[in-house]
């Protein structure tokens, strides 16, 4: 067989390559790219291999006989473990929730302890975490692995590595047909959309209509619809005097319970608060759950959920420029994130929990107090 399909695929599928077969048959795990470099020793070179306190040479007959190498690990001083490891790290720039799986043929002392271990590092070389697997030596060829990791921080590298433990002088080890496959997780499904204003209704309107196909439309008080907006219309909103406001009755699709949370919109003003702080968009009270964006007297935004802890992303300034703003607040389950114009503003880490409630969502006001002054274009409110 060739040296190839041995490194590459390991045992489990070693009879679909043996016999030729170009595709893999239903139910047979597909094999997956070998990460590792040189990692049949073939050619009778260490290349790709480092060692630990340790000196590296090749051997022959390998593991498999077909194969004439595998690589010799030795130990180089009095140290009591010693080690190859692949360099450069056969893994690098990895995704969150990557899964990496090592596995080997190990050849070592009979009572000797060897691990496969697989090691996380940060960009700057930190180790993040560590998963091995180990065996007892028998004095022949044996199996080591499989070694599970997955992947804390995208960014991240991960390193192989095979070390024998309880090392006294003259020890050595051999390791051959090592493999390292990588499964990267699938794509997060896309957010259900909960609502969708475009606010593109003519002057005159009444009913602020929801794209979204979930009916969540919206009565206006005292909004002036048909201004210029970011995309077709937008809507005009007249501040503490005219008291302006959208109300969208409660629906469950407006009550994401424990997804995550994405609202954006598009802002215009020129205007800040002088007392309290605008509401542009909102759903729940001060002694509810909610979720809420709001306008400060600074300038700044903030987002805000409340769950089971009250949890805010504040930032941003200048808002009141009488440019149009793109504004995003996301909620995941671990962190609150403010977005303005494509930028991250503001990251908070935090645990919300559930959110759900009976309030309406009103888009301009509490209402009844924090009138907004000022445009809103494409209110959005999407969850999951
Ligand atoms: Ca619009």
């Amino acid at each position: 067989m060739s040296r190839l399909a041995r490194g590459a695929v390991g045992v489990a599928v070693l009879s679909v390559v043996t016999a030729g077969a170009a595709l893999v048959p239903a139910g047979v795990a597909i094999a997956q790219t070998n990460l590792l470099p040189n990692p049949t020793f073939a050619g009778g070179t260490t290349a790709g291999w480092k060692g630990t306190n340790a000196a590296l040479s090749v051997v022959s007959p390998g593991f498999d006989s077909g194969d004439s190498y595998a690589a010799k690990v030795s130990l180089s001083n009095t140290s009591t473990s010693y080690a190859i490891y692949a360099s450069p790290k056969p893994a690098t720039n990895v995704a969150q929730g990557t899964q990496l799986q090592g596995t080997g043929e190990v050849l070592g002392i009979s009572g000797r302890s060897i691990c496969l271990m697989l090691q996380e590092y940060t960009p700057g070389g930190a180790l993040v975490q560590a998963a091995k697997q180990c065996v007892t030596g028998s004095g022949n060829w044996q199996p080591i692995g499989p070694t599970n990791l997955t992947v804390k921080n995208s960014g991240d590298s991960v390193g192989f590595r095979i070390r024998q433990t309880g090392a006294v002088a003259g020890d050595s080890f051999q390791a051959d047909g090592l493999v390292l496959t990588e499964s990267v997780p699938p794509p997060p499904p896309p957010p259900t959309v909960a609502a969708r204003w475009h606010m593109d209704e003519p002057a005159g309107s009444t009913v602020m209509v929801d794209s979204s196909g979930n009916g969540n439309n919206g009565t206006l008080h005292n909004v002036t619809s048909g201004a210029a907006g970011t995309s077709g219309t937008a809507y005009s909103f007249g501040g503490s005097t005219v008291k302006s406001y959208v109300s969208v009755p409660d629906a469950p699709s407006l009550n994401p319970g424990s997804a995550d949370i994405h609202i954006s919109f598009d802002l215009n003003t020129t205007s800040l608060p002088t007392s309290g702080d605008y509401d542009l968009v909102r759903k729940g009270t001060f002694d509810s759950t909610e979720y809420k964006i709001e306008l400060l007297q600074s300038g700044a935004i903030t987002c805000v959920f409340r769950g089971t802890a009250n949890r805010n992303a504040t930032g941003g300034s200048g808002l009141n420029n009488g440019a149009w703003h793109h504004i995003e607040c996301i909620k995941s389950a671990s962190q609150v994130q403010l977005v303005i114009d494509g930028t991250v503003v503001k990251t908070s880490t935090a645990t919300v929990g559930s959110l759900s409630n009976t309030f309406a969502v009103n888009i301009g006001a509490y209402p009844g107090s924090e009138w907004y002054k000022g445009k809103l274009d494409e209110v959005s409110i999407a969850f999951g």
